[in-house]
């Protein structure tokens, strides 16, 4: 019995499937019915007690390598037709698949959100169309501001109440109302202006705001976290300046620049020869848009800033049009593969 067993394995080990029809013969011979397998079985019943425990695991052992044998060959029998089947060679290359790239602007906001998270800012979005109240009177913007010109604005027609908002200043008027103090959050998303499309202005542009709303938050405040931003964006030895500017909403406002990181302040084309360049606009929150949002003025105080993000793209990798981030022209997308 157990030599019986012994040629039928080595016969099983053996075989190799040519066609469907020798594997279903394979199946019938061992594991049919009638079949060899099924002979031992019929012959184990006769067995002396003492050889049956070694002989019927010398059997099952046989029956499960049968079924192994005939399921490996129908996989690899199968897998072979659908090959002949396709007809396709499979040493050939594979099909080049071009990767895309991460946008530029992308890849800077990104940078900007982690940066600003890293000191305990968390990132905030809202509606990119808005009415009066959050993008202009919320803000402080006189009735007879250039800004609330159908010139300069693009207003929906049926409505004059509601535009594209003009900057992301509208998400912090509703994230202040919507709580209280402190608010530690930057606003990056897409604001829209009607200007002249040209290498320097667009009609869409990006930007990234920022606001922090507590007690006692100081201008000293302010310029340690921009100084702390300008430089982790674009390298240690980054210095700042601010000069004294104007806008509706802060009070008092600057407008911030970094050392040229071109030629590090020596001077160059980049910083048309002053040794800097202007990246943001920045100041304290005018007490009155606290107000307006429902926020006291007199237990609170908080700074704001402004930042185009095609701007500190444009520096970051020395890009001179701006319309080349609208374009969508592969030879500029591919080259910031490696900037991720
Ligand atoms: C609230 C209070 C204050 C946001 C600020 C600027 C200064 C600024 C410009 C930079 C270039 C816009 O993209 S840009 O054209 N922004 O100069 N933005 S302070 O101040 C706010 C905003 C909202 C409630």
């Amino acid at each position: 019995m157990k030599e019986k067993i012994q040629n039928i394995l080595n016969e099983i080990n053996e075989f190799k499937a040519e066609n469907t029809e020798t594997l279903e013969n394979f199946r019938i011979k061992f594991l049919g019915k009638k079949g060899q397998i099924q002979e031992l079985f019929a012959e184990f019943k006769i067995i002396p007690k003492e050889q049956r425990k070694e002989v019927g695991m010398l059997l099952n052992e046989l029956k499960n390598k049968a079924k192994e044998k005939l399921f490996s060959e129908q996989k690899t029998f199968q897998a072979g037709a659908k090959i002949e089947k396709s007809n396709k060679d499979l040493s050939m290359p594979v099909d080049y698949i071009q990767l895309g790239a991460r946008h530029p602007l992308s890849i800077i906001r990104n940078e900007i959100n982690d940066i600003f998270s890293r000191i305990g800012f968390t990132v905030n979005e809202g509606p990119e169309i808005e009415d009066d109240f959050h993008n202009f009177t919320a803000l402080n913007f006189p009735e007879e501001h250039p800004a609330r010109d159908m010139q300069d604005t693009f207003f929906i027609e049926k409505d004059p109440d509601i535009a594209l908002r003009t900057h992301t200043s509208s998400v912090q008027v509703r994230a202040m109302e919507n709580s209280q103090p402190p608010i530690r959050e930057i606003y990056p998303g897409r604001v829209f202006r009607n200007e002249a499309i040209s290498a320097r202005a667009h009609c869409i542009f990006h930007q990234v705001e920022g606001l922090y709303v507590d007690k006692d938050v100081s201008f000293a405040d302010l310029k340690q976290t921009l100084f702390y931003f300008a430089k982790e964006m674009f390298g240690e030895e980054t210095k700042i300046r601010f000069r004294p500017s104007y806008f509706p909403f802060t009070e008092p406002s600057a407008e911030m620049d970094i050392s040229c990181n071109i030629c590090g302040g020596k001077g160059c084309n980049i910083c048309k020869y002053t040794g800097f360049v202007e990246i943001l606009g920045c100041g304290m929150v005018d007490p009155n848009v606290l107000e307006n949002c429902g926020i006291d003025s007199k237990e609170y105080t908080g700074f704001a800033f402004g930042m185009g993000i095609e701007r500190i793209t444009m520096l970051k990798y020395q890009i001179n049009d701006l319309r080349l981030f609208f374009e969508n022209d592969s030879r500029f997308l591919k080259q910031f593969k490696d900037a991720l």
